[in-house]
């Protein structure tokens, strides 16, 4: 029997002799050198190749090699099997850190400064004022990111699919719920899982509800963002400014706009990475309790798609 990593473009070669250590039992391979696709019970998967699953008859489960799964569906439906992702404390805190990181960087004005000091002028200008901050999403990363910035002395509002209660966070949901959370935020944050319900999300209709002062944060899926529509925000000033770490095509191409605009800061999908060791011990786990006929741990619904 074996386990397939599926991650095109990655040197899955360290993950291929961890997991081989920590399931001697089993042949771990990785694509596209498969031995024989009829052994393949489980597929540890990353944005993977057109017609994988068709190709593999005999798998049991599936997992996401990351913590959204929306890569896995791209090309064609799932196999009909328990399907996991990875939940990791250390990438929801790093996930905080880097959101209130480029709140503070905004909000104190230090990426201007910056740019200033290349051109050697010497303009001092008070804080932004701002202190309420949206978060779409409050799952794993939206709750921990909303804990941090609301230690740190920040309004924090956040949106759901389903009602929730959490102290210290005005929580909203339904569509009167964002576009009322959308009102009063002078940063809002996407952390949302890419669904046929989300594409899209962060699109012109919505910046209208935002004050003109405000920021947009993206640390989710490219495809959550209307691109066009951000720069005829931006260029209309009806926003202020936007902070990007994941792109509708990543890497970013050479020639795209938002590399030089004087007011998106782009980061390289960096924000949370996941650990090695986390996966290694998650997957094991996994692998274990599908060998025994048990419940994974952290399944999505497959209903919902996250
Ligand atoms: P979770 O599944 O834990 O949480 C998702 C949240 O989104 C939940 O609160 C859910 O609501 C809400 N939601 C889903 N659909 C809707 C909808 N239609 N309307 C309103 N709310 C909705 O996900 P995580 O927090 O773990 O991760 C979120 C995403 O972050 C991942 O899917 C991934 O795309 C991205 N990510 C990006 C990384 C990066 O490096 N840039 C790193 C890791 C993740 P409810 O609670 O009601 O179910
Ligand atoms: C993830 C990511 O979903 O890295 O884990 O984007």
């Amino acid at each position: 029997m074996s386990l397939l990593i599926v991650v095109p473009n990655r040197d899955m070669t360290k993950l291929q002799a961890l997991l081989s250590d920590a399931l001697p039992e089993i042949t771990i391979e990785v694509w596209p050198n498969i031995q024989d696709p009829l052994k393949v019970e489980f597929v540890l998967a990353w944005n993977p190749p057109k017609n994988l699953w068709c190709n593999l008859p005999n798998i049991k489960a599936v997992s996401s090699f990351g913590a959204g799964v929306d890569g896995l569906i791209k090309h064609e439906p799932l196999p009909n099997v328990p399907v996991a992702r990875i939940v990791d404390p250390k990438l929801a805190n790093d996930m905080a850190l880097y959101v209130l990181g480029q709140v503070l960087n905004f909000k104190l004005r230090l990426n201007e400064f910056q740019v200033k000091q290349q051109q050697k002028l010497w303009q001092p200008r008070r804080a932004h004022q701002t202190s309420k901050v949206g978060i779409l999403g409050l799952g794993q990363l939206g709750q921990q990111t909303a804990e941090l910035l609301n230690i740190n002395g920040f309004e924090v509002s956040g949106w759901s699919r389903s009602e929730k209660n959490i102290k210290n966070i005005n929580c909203y949901h339904g569509d009167d719920g964002l576009t009322e959370m959308a009102k009063s935020s002078d940063y809002l944050i996407c952390l949302l899982p890419l669904t046929a319900q989300t594409k899209g999300i962060l699109n012109y209709d919505l910046f209208q509800h935002l004050p003109n002062h405000a920021c947009i944060i993206n640390v989710a899926r490219g495809e959550h963002l209307i691109e066009k529509d951000l720069l005829k925000a931006l260029d209309n000033n009806e926003i202020l400014g936007a902070i990007l770490d994941v792109f509708q095509t990543e890497p970013l191409p050479q020639d795209h706009k938002f590399w030089l605009h004087p007011r998106i800061i782009c980061t390289p999908h960096t924000s949370a990475l996941t650990s090695i060791n986390t996966i290694v011990e998650q997957i094991s786990t996994n692998y274990g309790l599908m060998a025994k006929g048990e419940s994974l741990i952290n399944l999505i619904d497959a209903q919902l798609g996250y």
